[in-house]
């Protein structure tokens, strides 16, 4: 296995594809717009799975689920820009990741002057300019990367990442992120279709920026990010969290997982390179996620450190914030109903040279399998001395949200429906090998009613094996899972609905051959060890495929 810096120089690399590309026919449009407060319900958007970043906001107007809602710090000479690109193509069942290059887009828009940077936050738009249900396309991630001057572009600067949880990126008074008009943006997403029928997008991104040539400018003191993340350089990073792994009823990556790192050096580390201020940070999850953690080791500190600090400190570590889930999601922590929580404004952490950042992620297992999870906190830091030490005083504070429930997430599932058949009652079909995946059907043994009638059977011992036959339809690729779901797993489709929550757990990976996310084949066999019985399943990828087979004697 890799080191993760020769992951990560591997993992960026693959950005130059995207930087070289040519092909312009961008629509991509800058104006000038008011944005939205930073709060409620249908308040400011981020984007979809991937990535969010620190947000210490400033007051509270509101709360929800007890945390304080985010506000945005007033800022003079502030402008209020507005950007997308688009129209972005979704073809049927896309999951990919992508540049915005290689989408047409070799230009990403951007700001005409230097300056500074004190929020972003970034969602999706159809061409009417509803914002797409998040039971029917995913941004996964969308990363924003600054890839000028970097002639190796393993040094891209990383500074912005939206996910569908949607946090804003709001710096807290007197900070921003410096800018210069000569900068080179990319953007890498991953566009995800849930459904089998094509759409079309715009990823759209405000920004909050003061002028460099203002006197605003001049009250600014330039933070910078830092990409923390439990899997830090890869392009995908991503690990399995099983249910019933953990200790009661939850899992810690990478504290409980089995050499997650292959022997080698930690990926969830940073060495702080100078000394400095921590001014923010948030967490992203996925479903079934809980919270993230970050830390600050010091060595030797925790024999000195103080009375006062030492509640949150073990060891030499001290605890310097928990980004947590709020889940508005009816059902639990099980879906993208959620939103993180980020440091407040008065949250400043003095750092040394030398100390050693770390982050966790932190799942809920009692319920459910979570395939392909994140653990991400982007963090923001600046020179100077504006911290509290963590060794002296405790800094570790209760975060605020940027957002509450999104209307996008109203679709969640889980009630009866009358498209899916309960296969088991259904009768047994003959003794099957193969079942091939063609047009978004598993057959034999798709549950759709009009499509599927009767189950697949295997003898105790043996297994089926699953086939992806249309891998390469699209230019995108489609690729399905076979992941097990609590019987009979017939329930309407939402954001919630269904889940990897079976009592006998597999998943096939997603079949396809094409580099992240997929599995490297096109091919998956059903365990062997199965005990009698009917066992139902659905497709990660597009929740409304459904099927079973049934071991039987
Ligand atoms: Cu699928």
């Amino acid at each position: 296995m890799l080191t993760g810096s020769t992951l990560r120089r591997r993992a960026l690399l693959l950005l130059l594809p995207g930087m070289v590309a040519l092909a312009a026919c961008s629509s991509t449009t800058q104006q000038a717009a008011d944005a939205p407060p930073a709060t409620g319900a249908t308040g400011a958007n981020g984007t979809a799975d991937g990535t969010t970043a620190g947000s210490p906001g400033a007051g509270s107007t509101s709360s929800v689920g007890g945390f304080a809602i985010a506000t945005v710090p007033e800022r003079r000479d502030v402008q209020h820009l507005h950007y997308e690109i688009g129209p972005l193509e979704i073809q049927p069942g896309q999951n990919n990741i992508t540049y915005s290059a290689e989408a047409g887009y070799p230009t990403v828009p951007k700001p005409a002057e230097d300056g500074y940077i004190t929020r972003i936050r970034a969602n999706l738009e159809r061409p009417d300019g509803t914002v797409p249900p998040v039971d029917v396309i995913h941004l996964h991630h969308g990363v924003w990367a600054n890839v000028s001057g970097r002639p190796n572009p393993a040094n891209a600067e990383l500074f912005f990442a939206a996910g569908e949880e949607k946090t804003d990126t709001i710096l807290p008074a007197g900070y921003g992120y410096k800018y210069r008009a000569s900068d080179r943006w990319i953007i890498n997403y991953m566009l995800h279709n849930l459904l089998s029928t094509p759409d079309e997008v715009r990823i759209t991104y405000d920004i909050d920026f003061v002028p460099m040539r203002s006197d605003g400018a001049k009250e600014i003191t330039p933070a910078r990010p830092i990409w923390m993340d439990v899997r830090t350089g890869e392009i995908y990073p991503v690990f399995d969290v099983l249910k019933g792994s953990g200790t009661d009823g939850t899992f810690t990556y990478p504290d409980q997982a089995a050499d997650p790192y292959d022997g080698r050096r930690p990926m969830n580390e940073w060495t702080v390179d100078r000394d400095g201020v921590l001014i923010g940070t948030g967490g992203h999850l996925h479903p079934g996620g809980l919270h993230t953690d970050m830390y600050v080791t010091r060595p030797g500190a925790g024999a000195t450190a103080t009375d006062a600090a030492k509640a949150s400190i073990t060891g030499d570590r001290a605890h310097v914030f928990r980004s947590e889930a709020q889940y508005f999601e009816p059902a639990g922590a099980v879906s993208w109903d959620v939103a993180m929580s980020v440091t407040p404004p008065e949250w400043k952490v003095a750092v040394e040279a030398g100390d050693t950042v770390s982050v966790t992620a932190t799942y809920d297992t009692a319920r459910a399998s979570w395939y392909e999870s994140m653990g991400i906190m982007v963090m923001w830091m600046a020179d100077g001395d504006a911290g509290t030490d963590p060794f002296v005083a405790p800094v570790d504070v209760k975060g605020v949200l940027t957002h509450g429930h999104l209307p996008e997430n109203d679709n969640h599932g889980g009630q009866p429906s009358d498209l899916f058949l309960d296969l088991t009652a259904a009768p047994s079909g003959p003794t099957t090998g193969t079942v091939g995946i063609t047009d978004f059907v598993y057959a034999p043994g798709d549950m759709a009613v009009g499509v599927g009638s009767s189950v697949p059977t295997v003898a105790p011992g043996g297994s089926i094996r699953f086939v992806n036959n249309e891998a390469t339809a699209t230019t995108a690729g489609v690729w399905h899972t076979i992941t097990a779901c609590k019987a009979p797993c017939n329930a309407a489709t939402g954001v919630a609905y269904p889940l990897a929550d079976a009592d006998v757990q597999f998943d096939s990976g997603e079949l396809g051959d094409a580099g992240d996310p997929t599995a490297g084949r096109l091919d998956w066999t059903t365990p062997t060890d199965l005990a009698d019985g009917t066992y139902t399943y659905f497709c990660r990828i597009h929740p409304s495929m459904r099927g079973a087979f049934r071991v039987e004697g």
